[in-house]
């Protein structure tokens, strides 16, 4: 098929307001200690007004109030009810407010014209912007089907969106959260035990007697919640087994810091099953009562000894077997954690189910202290007519690969949006949610080569992000304080459903999403899929369901819908796991029959070679991604990221603590300027950084080049043969000393 959109130039985006210009005072108090409910306080001030809210901040939703002063915004605190928040917010989500004031904000909806044989935009009214969406939308539908609108999307609006183009035809629906973040996890857990561990996880923290963090970093991953009952288990004499190659602040709370050598976990975790083993320190009724392939795990980890994963982890064999025993001393009340971010090196479902192994045999999944069994709430969904059945979906572009993926590859629609020799592409319209794929999708070439062959990019986003560039029409969203969204409906010990009301007018002409996508229905002929008149009338069905109103909950928030029961299994309990045996398969059969290693095995990955250094990045408590960056209250408390470089290896380059310097890698892809931080914190073998640095469009005035972007560096990535999960950490860096 012969490429006919016109080369798709990124244009900038002008802003207006003036740097600055937003609330001054800074509101962050990380975790204020109140527990004060507000809706107490309703009425006690007449100038004072509190509204619910979920935070969009990040993906935990805590659930919350926001204050406003004589209608002015004021503070965001937690809503004492909320078990995601416990009744207090962490810094990024005290921070909210800084999103509705950010100057930079999208204003209006723009469209791509040629003015003067250059790219740039033009206002545009609703009206006219969702016109040109739908006509485009219906022009790819008729040329090549539906199902080459593909929908990108994360967070709470990406909802409306999924429901428009599942009515319009196409279920090509992914999410960076999957094959960029979560995917091997809830693959690994799924073949494993027959169900995924959640979000928020079914991890019992606060009850564990020994938590086992296999990178994961939490304190830096400020999910809230986890947080909490991370502290709590810490004040309570947990023990704690960080594996990380960088003393991370978890580490800093450990009993044992391990810092192994990047890229092999998978072999200090089989020389771990072959402790347990070969010492007899595993649940033998446990084991024996709801797990399936004991004698053949007992066989392949024979020689997975302490002294086989020495040279390969660089931990020692003795500090291997005392971990071993602590982990079992602790037993069932233990967590092997699954990890979240877990798209590491392309063998990221094996090295998860080891973990997810090893809990098995420690007898923690379904024990108090290990992995609770999670309550769901139940509420109407609204009702809206069948949905036309897709012809083809994304994976029809890739036949024989990743058989085991359960949800759409962001990566993989990317893929097959380029067309190649032996291969049509199959996207021809993307529709992108609340991502900014440009700093999101590794191989970022590759992401501006498939938007350069697509015939509709719409971007509905808040900020103007890189991924707005490219957009051939960008759709203002109000930020969340300004919108009501879907119900967040959690599960946990108990399951809980939260509200959003606005606590604002929207800004300028921005509109909610829900408003968005019921009006580009109307325009695609699709309304039928969107029947309630209002998202009020939506939620309030909703809501009746339960019990509740909209009514109520604007009052409440919150509303925990069950006592805790049943959390863990009873003594000797008989259960049918959701896996083909019935059992928790320690011996994957479905690994087998798709040809896969039933039982995880070590492979070697690529080194760095002389020179070069791997590379790895992380969060950092007071931003999310590159959402956060530009928003002044948290833009405070960190402007720019470093890169963290072992002491050594700073001597032998000469670089000195607090020097700005360029990173470049592998392939010759060269990074912005960036600071050098030099510290015993991190191994010799590798560098570190914090992701969603480095924003590159001037229009967020805030966060414009500072720092640097670890994607940029991402050239090369390890496809999860498994799923598809892009492995990102298989890129080596050198340092330039003369920054760019
Ligand atoms: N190199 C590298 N790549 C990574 C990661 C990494 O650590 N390093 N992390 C991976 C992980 S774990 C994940 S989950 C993904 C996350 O990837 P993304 O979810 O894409 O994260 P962001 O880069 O923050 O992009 C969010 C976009 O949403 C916009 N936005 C914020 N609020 C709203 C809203 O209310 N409405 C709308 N419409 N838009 C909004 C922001 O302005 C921004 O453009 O990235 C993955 N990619
Ligand atoms: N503040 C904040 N919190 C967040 C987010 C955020 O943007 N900001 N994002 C949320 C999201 S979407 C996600 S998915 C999670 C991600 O949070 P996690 O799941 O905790 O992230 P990871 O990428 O697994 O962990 C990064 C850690 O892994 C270490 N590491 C790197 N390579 C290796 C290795 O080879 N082996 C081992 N053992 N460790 C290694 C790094 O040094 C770093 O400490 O965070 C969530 N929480
Ligand atoms: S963990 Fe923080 S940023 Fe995330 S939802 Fe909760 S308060 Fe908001
Ligand atoms: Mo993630």
């Amino acid at each position: 098929m012969k490429n006919k959109v016109k080369r798709r130039e990124f244009i900038k985006i002008l802003g207006a307001g003036t740097v600055g210009a937003a609330a001054g005072v800074s509101l962050v108090n990380a975790f204020p200690a109140s527990k004060v409910d507000s809706a107490k306080f309703l009425h006690v001030n007449s100038q004072e007004e509190v509204s619910p809210t979920y935070c969009e901040v990040c993906f935990w939703k805590c659930a919350g109030w926001v204050h406003k002063k004589d209608g002015k915004p004021w503070k965001i605190t937690g809503n004492a009810h909320d078990l995601n928040s416990q009744g207090r917010f962490c810094p990024r989500g005290t921070g909210g407010i800084g999103m509705y004031t950010d100057p930079d904000r999208l204003k209006t909806p723009l469209i791509r014209v040629e003015k003067n044989g250059k790219q740039v935009f033009r206002k545009a009214s609703w009206d006219e912007a969702l016109d040109l969406v739908a006509e485009r939308m219906q022009s790819i539908s008729k040329k090549w089907g539906p199902e080459c609108v593909a929908l990108f999307t994360h967070g709470s609006g990406g909802t409306y969106f999924k429901n428009l183009l599942r009515g319009f035809g196409s279920n090509n629906i992914a999410a960076p959260s999957y094959a960029q973040c979560r995917g091997p996890r809830a693959e690994a857990y799924l073949l494993t035990y027959g169900e995924g561990v959640g979000s928020p996880e079914r991890t019992d923290i606060k009850n564990a007697k020994c938590l086992v963090l296999i990178g994961s970093h939490i304190g830096e991953n400020m999910h809230n919640g986890q947080v909490q009952e991370f502290t709590e288990m810490v004040a309570n004499g947990g023990t704690v087994i960080t594996v990380d190659p960088r003393f991370s602040t978890a580490a800093s709370k450990s009993k044992y810091w391990l810092p192994i050598k990047p890229a092999t976990d998978i072999a200090l975790l089989l020389a771990w099953i072959n402790v347990i083993i070969e010492e007899e320190l595993y649940d033998k009724k446990y084991v024996e009562q709801y797990t399936y392939g004991f004698e053949a795990l007992k066989e392949s980890v024979k020689k997975n000894t302490p002294e086989w994963a020495y040279p390969l982890t660089t931990i020692k064999p003795h500090i291997i077997r005392q971990t071993a025993r602590e982990m079992a001393k602790a037993a069932p009340s233990v967590i092997i954690h699954p990890g979240r971010h877990v798209t590491w090196y392309g063998d990221d479902t094996q090295r998860v189910r080891a973990g997810a192994i090893l809990n098995a045999l420690l007898g923690s999944w379904g024990r108090r202290g290990g992995f609770y069994a999670p309550a769901k709430a139940h509420i109407k969904k609204y009702p809206h007519p069948k949905y036309p059945k897709p012809k083809k979906n994304w994976k029809d572009a890739f036949p024989d690969q990743f058989p085991l993926a359960n949800l759409a590859l962001s990566s993989g629609i990317c893929d097959a949006t380029i067309p190649t020799p032996d291969k049509e592409c199959s996207f021809k319209g993307w529709i992108i949610y609340g991502t900014n794929l440009i700093q999101t999708l590794p191989q970022p070439e590759k992401t501006l080569k498939a938007l350069q062959n697509l015939e509709l990019v719409v971007a509905i986003d808040t900020m103007p992000a890189e991924i707005t560039g490219w957009a051939d029409v960008v759709l203002p969203e109000c930020t969340y304080l300004e919108r009501y969204d879907d119900l967040r409906i959690s599960q946990g010990r108990q399951p809980s459903v939260a509200l959003r009301a606005p606590a604002f007018k929207p800004k300028n002409e921005t509109k909610p999403a829900y408003w968005i996508a019921q009006k580009l229905a109307e325009k695609l002929g699709l309304e039928k899929y969107f029947p309630a008149k209002t998202i009020e009338e939506y939620l309030d069905y909703r809501l009746k369901s339960i019990g509740s109103s909209l009514e109520e909950m604007r009052k409440v928030g919150v509303k925990n819908l069950a006592p805790e029961q049943d959390l863990y299994f009873l003594d000797g309990e008989e259960y049918e796991f959701s896996t083909p045996t019935g059992k928790i398969e320690l011996y994957s059969t479905t690994l087998e029959e798709s040809g896969f290693d039933p039982i995880p095995k070590f492979t070697k990955h690529e080194e760095p070679p002389d020179g070069f250094y791997r590379l790895l990045y992380g969060r950092a408590p007071m931003h999310t991604f590159g959402r956060t960056t530009n928003n002044q209250i948290l833009n405070d408390l960190m402007n720019e990221n470093e890169v963290w470089i072992n002491p050594k290896v700073a001597k032998e380059w000469d670089i000195s603590n607090g020097e700005y310097l360029s990173l470049e890698n592998q392939d010759g892809k060269i990074s912005n300027k960036i600071k050098a931080k030099v510290t015993e914190r991190i191994r010799h073998d590798c560098v570190f950084m914090v992701h969603g640095f480095g924003h590159d469009r001037k229009q967020m005035r805030r966060n414009y080049l500072r720092g640097a972007d670890d994607q940029k560096l991402i050239s090369k990535v390890k496809l999860d043969p498994i799923m598809g999960g892009t492995g990102m950490r298989v890129n080596f860096v050198t340092f330039r000393k003369e920054a760019v």
